[in-house]
């Protein structure tokens, strides 16, 4: 069993998992032995049968005021690009199971870029999202200048990197960044619920949604087309389809195996 510190991993339960992030005394901030353990964690959680979807949460009050400055600010040029800071979001990036983020309080620079690694962000009315990166004489580093903008638009995406202003959670859902709004103190709770209701689909069927979904960022029109024709085929052969099918005619719920 590893240990963590800078995360809490609980047992998964309902197919979901959840982690939090745990540096409640520096807001969260994503020192590089905390994204190492994220990504340890997700590395798990991806190889973890009982894992079909994840959830990732911070406090009550913070998600992640981003990068842990302090860190950063021991680190030159040489000390950065030795950094393994890259590796860890790589293997966050390339996890292939539903990943949701659930954000109250401040979701900022790194912490931002985080959750947008994320599938979808359920964000309570309290969410604070921005890249203040500016303020500190750099920009985003984890890949904020190109999903910002996928995600909001060149406009919004420009305003937030080169003002370093936030937006609330109002803002971010009229923008796309997030999927829905709660109160506060139920965001965990309908990212949980919004979790289990997807681990209870076909992890087959999930993988390829999410694959030819992130894939639409990278490829022409005709291409992306194409991968969907290819998994939509594919699915065609698994059992999962066979009991999707069954089930709907038999007027019972399905249980998906991942076969
Ligand atoms: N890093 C380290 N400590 C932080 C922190 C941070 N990002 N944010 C807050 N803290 C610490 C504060 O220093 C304070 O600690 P003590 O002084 O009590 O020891 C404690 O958390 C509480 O913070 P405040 O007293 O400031 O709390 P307030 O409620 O007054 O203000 C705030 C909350 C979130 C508005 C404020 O703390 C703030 O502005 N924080 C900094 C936000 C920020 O600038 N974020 C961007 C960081 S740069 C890379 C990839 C990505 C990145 C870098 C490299 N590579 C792949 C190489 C990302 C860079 C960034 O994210």
């Amino acid at each position: 069993m590893t240990a963590y510190s800078d995360i809490q991993v609980d047992t998964p339960y309902n197919g979901v998992q959840l982690i939090r992030l745990n540096r409640h005394d520096a807001h969260n901030a994503l020192r590089t032995a905390l994204l190492g353990e994220l990504a340890t964690a997700l590395a798990a959680a991806a190889e973890d049968k009982r894992v079909r979807a994840v959830v990732i949460t911070g406090s009550e009050k913070v998600f992640a005021a981003g990068a842990d400055i302090k860190e950063m600010a021991a680190l030159d040029a040489v000390g950065l690009w030795k950094d393994q800071r890259p590796q860890h979001w790589q293997t966050i990036r390339s996890f292939s199971k539903p990943l949701i983020a659930s954000v109250n309080g401040y979701c900022l620079g790194g912490g931002m870029e985080l959750a947008m690694h994320a599938d979808m962000i359920i964000a309570g009315e309290d969410a604070r999202f921005g890249q203040p990166e500016i303020n500190l004489g750099i920009i985003p580093g984890a890949g904020g200048t190109q999903r910002l903008v996928r995600s909001v638009g060149k406009a919004l995406a420009m305003k937030l990197v080169l003002s370093g202003e936030f937006i609330n959670a109002r803002e971010a859902l009229a923008a796309g960044l997030v999927a829905e709004v709660t109160q506060p103190e139920l965001t965990l709770k309908r990212a949980t619920a919004l979790a289990e209701t997807i681990a209870s689909k076909s992890p087959i069927a999930l993988r390829l949604a999410k694959e030819a979904i992130l894939a639409s960022y990278e490829t022409p029109l005709s291409q992306g087309l194409e991968l969907e024709r290819k998994a939509f085929l594919f699915l065609a052969a698994t059992q999962d389809r066979q009991e999707g099918i069954d089930a709907f005619l038999e007027k019972r719920p399905p249980q998906f195996t991942g076969q």
